[in-house]
């Protein structure tokens, strides 16, 4: 008999109805790969703590988190350390290369199975996906973007630094940060840049410089560590920036004036509960948005409050409205649905 121990606690004494011993299964483990480091990417937090709070309420299972860290020419062969090692019975990871990458490992490890966020394969009986909608996510942030850039008068440019360019930035993000910013005004523009890695603050430091220098007023940073930086510039330099992926109005109050978010820890918790109750649908790629409650804008903060007018503020929740009603929607690819 195998002997459940991940379900015991400090409290497990005397009559607890723990469910993997008394059903005979045996204690899961999972690892948590990285592709990157956790700290400055709050993708990557929220992934973890998502994970770690299935783990501690369902028990019954391991969990370890592995960084990758930063250089992705190792990361096929980190993964497949985890996967030969026969240590882990699930293992998780977080952004749009993963997939080719685990697709490659799971080939060669036919048991090794694969909880993947932020990136698509379907059909695969080894390897869950989940995405999140970033047509919508991105738009909500260029909207917002462009009815402060439009209110304090300036000119009709916005920035976008990120820290490389995948297919999920260059057709989807950057794209739908502009439509956001021409349903505005169609005079907007986006000054695009790249850091070349997700941890360089001085690079994105000077990117944004050099941005708001040429007239961007309004920046959204989508480069990881190199976020900090691009903050700073933005203080410096009397510009505003967009924070994407969690609620950023404390970075700094009246400089962050608006939070595009995705909810990784939501979808990281309940997924991770499916896969240990036995029910997550492998093979499957889920995309999810603004009106299944996974991407939104945060409009209610006291920062952002304080932070932007109540004419522009009036005017983005008539559009956040729009999404999580579900009134209107955007598909990956740019196009509008109107119910
Ligand atoms: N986002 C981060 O915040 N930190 C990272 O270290 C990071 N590394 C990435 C590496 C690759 C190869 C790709 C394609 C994307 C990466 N992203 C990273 C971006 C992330 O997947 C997502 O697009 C953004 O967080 C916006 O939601």
């Amino acid at each position: 008999m195998t002997f459940a121990g991940g379900a015991a606690d400090s409290t497990g004494r005397g009559s607890t109805t723990g469910t993997a011993s008394q059903s005979g299964q045996k204690t899961k483990s999972l690892v948590i790969f990285v592709p990157g480091v956790v700290s400055g990417s709050p993708i990557y937090e929220m992934l973890v703590s998502g994970v770690k709070k299935a783990v501690d309420e369902k028990g019954g299972a391991n969990l370890k988190v592995v960084e990758g860290g930063f250089n992705q020419a190792e990361w096929e062969s980190k993964m497949t350390s985890l996967a030969a090692s026969g240590a882990y019975d699930l293992i998780i990871s977080s952004n749009p290369a993963m997939p080719a990458i685990c697709k490659a490992v799971a080939d060669k490890f036919p048991k090794q199975q694969f909880l993947l966020f932020d990136g698509q394969l379907a059909g695969n009986t080894q390897i869950y996906t989940l995405r999140y909608n970033q047509r919508e996510q991105a738009f909500l942030a260029g909207y917002l973007a462009a009815l402060v850039a439009k209110q304090s008068g300036s000119a009709k440019k916005l920035g976008l630094v990120a820290g490389q360019e995948y297919p999920a930035m260059n057709e989807i993000i950057l794209p739908g940060f502009l439509q956001g910013a021409r349903m505005v005004d169609s005079g907007f523009s986006v000054d695009f840049r790249v850091v070349g890695n997700w941890y360089d603050a001085a690079k994105g430091s000077d990117l944004a410089a050099s941005m708001i220098r040429e007239g961007a007023t309004v920046i959204l940073p989508i480069a990881g560590g190199a976020n900090q930086g691009v903050v700073q510039a933005a203080a410096d330099g009397n510009a505003k920036v967009v924070w994407f992926d969690v609620n950023g109005y404390s970075i700094k109050p009246g400089v962050v004036v608006g939070s595009a978010i995705l909810k990784q820890d939501r979808a990281a918790y309940e997924k991770t509960k499916l896969y240990l109750e036995g029910t997550l649908p492998f093979g499957k790629a889920e995309l999810v948005g603004v009106a299944d409650g996974y991407v939104d804008f945060i409009d209610d903060d006291p920062a952002y409050i304080a932070a932007v007018s109540e004419a522009v503020r009036k005017q983005q929740a008539e559009m956040v409205a729009q999404f999580r009603s579900g009134k209107f929607s955007l598909l990956e690819n740019g196009k509008e649905i109107r119910k």
